[in-house]
């Protein structure tokens, strides 16, 4: 995840160079005063940017690993510092529109009013009320906890403990009651985040645009109208794909739950799918998999194992007298070295790519797993510290299972674009598009076939046979295409809210038309206005906008199929692994050296060939799946 887009930056030097750069400004005359060229506004913005940067990401990481009303109050004061410059910025911007630049400076003011998902209304009391709002959101999510029992026997279980009960119980009350028990959190949320609508909304109408949603709508060099379009038109293109893999879902829910398996004979529940949000499904693998038997892909029990085994070390080491509070210990160091030694695994597809190793500091500043002393926003994230990016990190509760280790892998995809465009300016230090900064890790995913597992000894062996390719294409559609509704209907949900079309009185019935539309997933129960259900994903308290999943989960097989042809791959296109490849690690490189500085169409044509992000790329990827699910499916009844 993109910080909340604490302005970022470069060094004083890359401002100067910029400056040097101009030239086509016009001689101020001696009567007037000299009028800045928009040549040295971009520089100055770049250089206000890159001082910002290291204490407005300080005061956010403080503020969500040590989750207090201290580091609330300071983070808050930060971000208000951040946006009231950024507002100062923005309106200083007209007097330089329209006059002789460069084409990067042009290209930088126009991105100027996009460094934030957060408009903030330029009166200071309600940019304050804003940022407190927000940090009260972001806080209240992480410290999130739901909590049964009095007195002695009250006892509390957190997001950790709540999704490992819908991953790992078959139990549908176990199921039902941990997934409304994390729902719980968000009912407060509901007032605050109608506030931080109308605010943000000013925010956004002060800076030209319609509403917030328009202005995210806007970030993507070509028209925010036409750029909705361009999601509808994804969407249509894998919708026959996504319907397939839910009609065989909803029926192996059935046989395993009888009717309780289907919600209205047509909806997934919500409660068993496995997730708490139902954006992926691969915790249910033990009753999807088509072919039990054919392929070993069981990655958590290796993961799992390699752990155990770390810790009996350990204990060995203490001998037969050690204490339960050397045991507890000796738990944590092995959870903290395992943690590290599963992102030390991710590391090494980069770097056999030819990407550098992290930097040191990155090993000790990040965090890998859940402190025990204190709460802390558990969802993981990557954060460019500085502007010369020497201080990269990634936030995390790292477990020993597969969701993890792909989580590490998409969180390190953040930090290698942080390396790659750090000497870019800082108005450049991004993603082409947020759709990309997203995709990067998990293309690295894409590329790690059964044979590439079996190479780092996560699986026994990879099995050639038809049976385990429909084994492995499941698996991974069981995470990316189950996905695809989901990217989508979260931001169909807030584009609705900030442009009034859904009213705070029907918050939790949009929410749930939507995901009853896109993704054919329904409630067990009735959940009226009284719940908040949208509070209880992290990116709906955290402000950040959910549509870039939606274009990384296709863009990212565009990405895989150039990065393979860059590998000289023949053959189908799922059978490609890029690993250690230094030809697509060159091409992949150069694609991140250039971050937001020229459109992405441009980014786009130079590692693909074409302009366009296109669906075909995952329809090719999942071909003999969809072959072999519309067999499944001959004769269901499907739809929903
Ligand atoms: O939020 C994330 C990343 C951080 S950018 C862990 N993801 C989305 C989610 O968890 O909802 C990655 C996939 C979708
Ligand atoms: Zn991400």
């Amino acid at each position: 995840m993109k910080l909340k887009r604490a302005p970022l930056a470069l060094s004083i030097l890359s401002s100067i160079a910029l400056l040097a750069a101009c030239g086509s400004a016009p001689e101020p005359t001696v009567e007037q005063t000299p009028k800045e060229t928009g040549d040295a506004f971009v520089a100055r913005v770049n250089k206000t940017f890159a001082d910002q940067m290291p204490e407005a990401t300080s005061a956010a990481w403080l503020s969500q690993t040590y989750i207090n009303e201290d580091t609330a109050r300071v983070s808050s004061a930060s971000s208000e510092r951040s946006l009231t410059t950024l507002n100062r910025l923005v309106e200083e911007a007209k007097a330089v529109e329209g006059t002789p630049m460069s084409e990067a400076s042009q290209r930088a003011v126009a991105l100027l009013k996009l460094q934030t998902s957060m408009p903030a209304p330029r009166d200071p009391a309600k940019l304050k009320e804003l940022t407190e709002i927000s940090t009260k959101l972001e806080q209240a999510y992480g410290a999130g906890s739901y909590c049964t029992g009095e007195g002695e026997a009250k006892t509390c279980r957190d997001i950790g403990e709540l999704s490992e009960v819908l991953a790992k119980s078959r139990d549908p009350q176990a199921q039902k009651e941990a997934w409304e028990g994390w729902h719980t959190i968000a009912k407060p949320m509901k007032a605050d985040y109608q506030r931080f609508v109308e605010l943000v909304n000013e925010g956004a109408r002060e800076m030209g645009y319609e509403n917030a949603g328009h202005m995210w709508r806007s970030g993507y060099d070509m028209d925010p109208a036409a750029f909705q379009q361009e999601t509808d038109r994804l969407w249509g293109q894998v919708k026959p794909l996504y319907d397939q893999l839910q009609c065989y879902v909803g029926d192996k829910l059935v046989a395993k739950y009888g009717e309780q398996g289907k919600v209205d004979g047509k909806y997934l529940p919500a409660h068993l799918m496995g997730n708490l949000w139902q954006q992926d499904w691969g915790n249910l693998w033990d009753f999807l998999q088509p072919y039990p038997g054919a392929g070993d892909l069981d990655i958590t029990s290796a993961l799992q194992a390699q752990r155990d085994a770390l810790y009996g070390e350990k204990v060995a080491k203490l001998g037969s007298g050690a204490s339960a509070e050397q045991l507890v210990g000796a738990a944590r160091e092995a959870d903290l070295a395992h943690a590290k030694q599963m992102t030390q695994l991710a590391e090494s597809f980069y770097t056999g790519l030819g990407m550098p190793a992290l930097p040191e500091s990155f090993w000790t500043k990040a965090q890998f797993i859940k402190p025990r002393d204190r709460d802390v926003v558990c969802h993981a994230s990557a954060w460019q510290m500085n502007p010369d990016a020497s201080d990269v990190r990634m936030k995390m509760c790292i477990k020993p299972n597969e969701e993890d280790l792909t989580t590490i892998y998409h969180e390190l995809g953040h930090v290698y674009y942080y390396l790659a465009y750090k000497d870019q300016p800082p108005m450049f230090q991004s993603g082409a598009h947020d759709g990309f900064h997203e995709a990067i890790g998990d293309t690295i995913v894409l590329g790690m076939t059964p044979s590439y597992l079996q190479s780092i000894g996560l699986i026994g062996s990879a099995t050639v046979s038809e049976e385990a390719t429909i084994n492995a294409q499941m698996r991974m559609a069981l995470a990316k295409v189950a996905f695809l509704p989901f990217g989508l209907m979260i931001d169909r949900w807030r584009w609705g809210v900030f442009d009034g079309s859904i009213p705070a009185d029907q918050y939790n019935k949009a929410w749930w038309d939507l995901k009853a539309k896109y993704q054919g997933v329904a409630p067990a129960s009735s959940r009226g206005e009284e719940f908040f259900d949208p509070g209880a994903k992290y990116h709906v308290p955290g402000n950040t906008p959910y549509t870039r999943y939606f274009l990384s989960h296709i863009l990212q097989f565009q990405f895989y199929k150039s990065l393979c042809d860059a590998a000289g791959h023949e053959g189908p296109l799922h059978t490609c692994s890029y690993a250690n490849n230094e030809a697509a690690g060159e091409k992949f490189w150069a694609m991140l050296q250039k971050g937001q500085s020229q459109p992405w169409q441009q980014t786009m044509k130079e590692l693909t060939g074409g302009e366009q992000m296109d669906a075909s790329a995952i329809l090719d990827y999942f071909a003999p799946l969809d072959a072999w699910l519309k067999e499944q499916n001959q004769g269901k009844s499907c739809g929903f």
